[in-house]
């Protein structure tokens, strides 16, 4: 049994939950506890404890452990890669990639620690300097989700305790084994008791525990955006820092002067890999009359060699659909597109497997409208749907006409069309002739409208989240 850590001991919750294989539903990964509300108490009284000695350690000492971690999590890489694949369900490769990147993200913040600087200004009074200086926040909540399971960990964990905060860490309820492997790792390589506090738990517990709490001084929330909403209400109440990721309806944009091959291969990227449920996804591509037959019957080719199977079995392109819960909401959404009219190109089904698990085929829905609900709300599986636009301008202002704003992509040639789409697109992230998914870990991640709130994550930028400014003046 796996259990919670709460100052430094590991602890046994109220009960225990099976982590579920979505490949292969008879393979249970593990046993985990699930902590009460009076766990998570003790958790934040831990981290709020642990704070000042903590904010006040060294920051070679900080370097070193989330180095030791980079280096143990990337020397554990396939073992962690097949966990990661066995309880969220993308493919052996995609976790392995996964689990590097995460070292990668620990070897940043590493470094991160060495490097958080300052200003020196002169006042405008004389014989008085003023100092600009980041300081830690306190004790940071974080809230992951599923669907990547040690990589958002990593890149809310790492910086937070980089830059001297202490930690209280809810993993998603799905996917309880990276949270904890990389738990593990981080208290064998030398945090001090109570910096980092695992709640292993429900949402409606755990979570709700540390949006009540006083003590938490600010929270990092990857989810639905429901769950947003109430993590920024309570947020509010308690005068609270908080950093909001949340849903994406991301467009995917093919002009007529687009190489095929790349918009294809970055249309079936972005839109199916890692199983559509990535927040990057591109659940939209909008596509200019003069090659939307030709990119269609590409695409749709290219969907016939894609293999749905098992995430652990060689050779498959797409993993399981999390879980039922999930599946549901695909297989809804589905004939919500039919409902709608729009004409379903590709896939649709479920299939089944040599074992019992979530697959469904990717979904490609032609003759789609940008008011349809499949073009509106996100869907997070592999179901894409293709809007037939006349020209450049049409295909912006679609792309554009969404609540979300994450990330957004284009497939063109021209430079023109891609530089006007650089600087017009109302997205976060802007992606050209590249899927929409599928960052790099060490440059600023977030979006805009309703897919963020706060600071920008990863890279250096993440210290406006994980550190508050402090301006000192002294009399000379
Ligand atoms: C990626 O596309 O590389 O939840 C990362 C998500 C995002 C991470 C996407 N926060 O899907």
């Amino acid at each position: 049994m796996h259990r919670n850590l709460i100052a430094g001991e590991w602890t046994a919750g109220e009960d225990t939950i099976e982590n579920i294989n979505p490949s292969n539903t008879n393979d249970v990964v593990g046993e985990y506890a699930r902590a009460s509300a009076d766990d998570a108490k003790a958790a934040i009284a831990a981290a709020k404890a642990a704070f000042p000695g903590w904010s006040r350690s060294g920051i070679l000492e900080r370097h070193a452990i989330l180095k030791k971690t980079a280096d143990e999590i990337l020397a554990r890489k396939d073992e962690l890669g097949t966990l990661l694949a066995r309880e969220e369900g993308k493919t052996l490769p995609e976790a392995i990639g996964e689990t590097i990147r995460a070292a990668q993200i620990f070897e940043f913040f590493a470094g991160e620690t060495l490097r958080l600087a300052g200003e020196v200004i002169p006042s405008v009074r004389p014989n008085i300097g003023v100092e600009i200086t980041r300081e830690a926040v306190g004790v940071v909540g974080i809230i992951t989700p599923w669907n990547f399971p040690i990589a958002i960990p990593a890149w809310k964990i790492a910086p937070a305790l980089a830059y001297g905060n202490t930690v209280v860490f809810k993993p998603a309820e799905l996917v309880p084994g990276c949270a904890w492997a990389i738990v593990d790792i981080l208290v064998r390589a030398g945090l001090p008791k109570g910096v980092l506090n695992l709640v292993m738990g429900k949402g409606s517990v755990v979570g709700q525990a540390m949006l009540e709490s006083p003590d938490v001084a600010a929270i990092t929330f990857t989810g639905s955006t429901g769950t947003g909403k109430r993590v920024a209400a309570a947020s509010i109440e308690h005068n609270r820092k908080f950093q909001l990721e949340m849903g994406g309806k991301n467009p995917f944009v093919v002009l007529d002067d687009a190489d095929l091959t790349v918009a294809v291969e970055a249309a079936a990227n972005s839109g199916f890999f890692s199983t559509g449920q990535r927040c990057t996804a591109s659940s939209r591509l909008i596509v200019t009359e003069g090659i939307h037959d030709r990119f269609v019957a590409a695409l749709t080719e290219k969907l016939k060699t894609l293999v749905v199977d098992d995430a652990l079995k060689a050779g498959t392109h797409i993993g399981p659909v999390v879980d039922a819960g999930q599946l549901k909401q695909d297989t809804d959404y589905i004939e919500i597109g039919k409902g709608e009219g729009a004409k379903l190109a590709f896939g649709g089904d479920l299939v089944k497997r040599d074992n019992p698990g979530f697959y469904l085929q990717p979904t490609l829905f032609t003759e789609a409208t940008n008011a349809m609900r499949i073009s509106r709300e996100e869907i997070f599986g592999p179901v894409v749907s293709v809007i037939r636009v006349k020209d450049y301008d049409e295909a912006l202002a679609i792309a554009n006409d969404t609540p979300f704003g994450l990330s957004s992509g284009i497939a063109t040639t021209s430079l023109k069309h891609a530089t006007h789409f650089k600087r017009n697109a109302e997205a976060g992230m802007v992606m050209v002739n590249l899927p929409t998914a599928g960052v790099d870990f060490h440059v600023p991640f977030g979006g805009r409208k309703g897919s963020s709130y706060g600071p920008r994550e990863q890279g250096k930028y993440a210290n406006e989240f994980y550190t508050t400014v402090k301006t000192a003046y002294t009399l000379a």
